[in-house]
């Protein structure tokens, strides 16, 4: 234990040297005022400022990490390295100064599993969780109490100050998700890994992935491998397709599970099929393979219901993606089957809702779903525009929770104006307020407080095919969607929303996010 302590303080001291001759390190002072635990976002449930007790990393500063917190301290490392050029090495046992000390099991209760407490005084900083998810969001919120400029890849020459206060906090939801559509558009998971590391910063714990639709098929299923090789070669416009090798799909997996995300899988059915029924021609009623589709229609395909292949290629599908899946949710589609009888789609979900429980799996869907028999345990996903739904009513006095994504409120295909020259406008125009300022416990009649799971913000990508684009219609509305799922309803309001929104966009910019520069905000960057 010394030797290791002797061998980091020595490192730390021989590098703290050096960086202390650095050219242009201005004199440490109390963080500017546009960093304060009260700017945070999301907004926490309690943070006290306290400007004059900010905390200067230097050379010398060390991480400490406690039982279990070896992951979450390490991560924390990799995040401010770069831009200190310092060493912060982790050492498990507390020196008692310059320290920045990560302690599992010892928060407030009321923090729960994915919160936290933060306290930052000249001294040192004490982030404590009950879990490593807890340590991990705090550490989200300890980013933000740094300089802009700690996002950036190379050492910047200059004092390091966190902000001093208090933080106590936790989520409002457990769901806090996005939604990417690899189907419409392919994103290989060097671009998804980029988007999970950019969403995380807002507290997102769950990623969802539109894995198949009309226009292509993302990922390697044995048992009917030319889904894949096959349906996956298309795209919309005809652009380039592509697919995820299950190999592939699990190192997503796994690096969204390092970053706490949970990542939701959907297969959409028993419309959205049109590539799996041009690839497998004994999916359709006539035994005819469809020609592929590459246009941006929806409603026009459907599984053929009352073929018993259906049900062996349903169940095969779902067996090979329950198993390379740890999270506890399956998406089984169940949006615009409008070529579908209302007899068919019941007669569908009811051979078909089974089979998730049979693989271990909880069932997650389209709002349509709560027509059909669903267990209480099944999630479904409300994508409507608001006003009553008596399905969904009915199945949320049964007791079935709803992830709360209207379209015309979070859906981030949404043009922000006519004039956005990405996504689409069938559900209005969503700019930044439209996405922030509404609650999803009053949204849809008969669907309160108890009965959301949480938000989640869908970005279909019939339009989208780059990063940048992602970045533009998923920045700013993202961190707002972020905000309604974790903060308390009481502590949100548009005035001081769009304040600590605008105090963002230095940090967008230097991670290099091609935001929308919305004029609702008053942009500090
Ligand atoms: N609705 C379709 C999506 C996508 C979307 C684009 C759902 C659940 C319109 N279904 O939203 O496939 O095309 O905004």
């Amino acid at each position: 234990m010394r030797k290791t302590l002797s061998r980091a303080v020595l490192g730390a001291t021989v590098l703290g040297l050096a960086a202390m001759a650095a050219p242009g390190s201005a004199a440490a002072g109390p963080a500017p005022s546009e960093r304060q635990v009260t700017d945070l976002v999301p907004a926490p449930v309690q943070a006290i400022a306290d400007p004059a007790a900010s905390f200067r990393l230097t050379p010398f500063t060390v991480i400490h990490a406690g039982r279990g917190a070896g992951d979450v301290a390490t991560y924390l490392r990799g995040l401010l390295r770069p831009a200190t050029g310092y060493p912060l090495p982790v050492v498990p046992v507390n020196p008692g100064r310059s320290t920045i000390s990560l302690d599992l099991g010892h928060a407030d209760p009321r923090v729960g599993s994915e919160g936290y407490q933060l306290d930052v005084t000249k001294s040192g900083v004490r982030l404590r969780a009950n879990t490593s998810a807890g340590l991990f969001e705090g550490v989200q919120s300890l980013r933000q109490l740094l300089p802009s400029a700690i996002d950036a890849k190379t050492v910047q020459h200059r004092t390091w100050t966190i902000a001093g206060g208090s933080v106590l906090d936790y989520p409002r939801f457990g769901h806090r998700g996005a939604m990417l559509d690899v189907a419409r558009h392919f994103f290989t998971p060097a671009q998804v890994k980029t988007y999970i590391d950019q969403i995380v910063q807002y507290k997102i714990n769950t990623l969802h992935l539109h894995l198949s639709d009309d226009q292509g098929w993302r990922i390697e299923i044995k048992s009917w491998p030319r889904l894949a090789t096959e349906g996956g070669k298309t795209a919309a416009y005809g652009d380039p397709g592509g697919y995820y090798t299950q190999a592939e799909y699990q190192e997503i997996v796994a690096y969204a599970a390092s970053r706490h995300i949970t990542v939701v899988p959907e297969i959409d059915m028993p419309g959205h099929t049109n590539a799996a029924q041009a690839t497998y021609a004994e999916l359709n009623c006539d035994g005819v393979a469809v020609p592929p589709r590459t246009d941006i229609e929806v409603g026009y395909s459907s599984l053929c219901i009352g073929s018993p292949i259906t049900y062996r290629f349903v169940e095969d599908v779902i067996r090979e993606l329950a198993a390379i899946t740890p999270g506890k949710y399956i998406g089984i589609g169940g949006d615009e089957a409008h070529s579908t009888s209302a007899e068919d789609y019941r007669a569908f979900y009811e051979k078909v809702s089974p089979l998730v429980a049979k693989y271990g799996k909880l069932i997650t869907g389209w709002h349509e779903i709560a027509k059909t028999p669903l267990p209480t345990s099944a999630v479904p996903q409300y994508w409507d525009q608001g006003g009553p739904n008596a399905d969904v009513a009915a199945a949320a006095a049964r007791g079935n929770k709803f992830i709360m994504s209207p379209a015309n409120r979070a859906y981030l295909d949404m043009k922000y104006t006519a004039e956005t020259p990405l996504g689409q406008s069938w559900a209005g125009l969503v700019e930044v307020r439209d996405a922030y300022d509404w609650d999803p416990a009053t949204f849809v009649p008969g669907v309160g407080e108890q009965s959301v799971a949480g938000v989640e913000a869908p970005l279909w990508t019939e339009t989208i095919r780059t990063n940048d684009n992602i970045e533009y219609m998923a920045f700013p509305r993202l961190p707002g969607i972020a905000e309604i799922g974790w903060s308390p309803q009481e502590a949100r309001n548009w005035d001081g929303y769009r304040e600590r929104l605008a105090k963002q966009a230095p940090r967008w910019v230097v991670q290099g996010i091609d935001f929308y520069r919305s004029p609702q905000v008053d942009w500090r960057g």
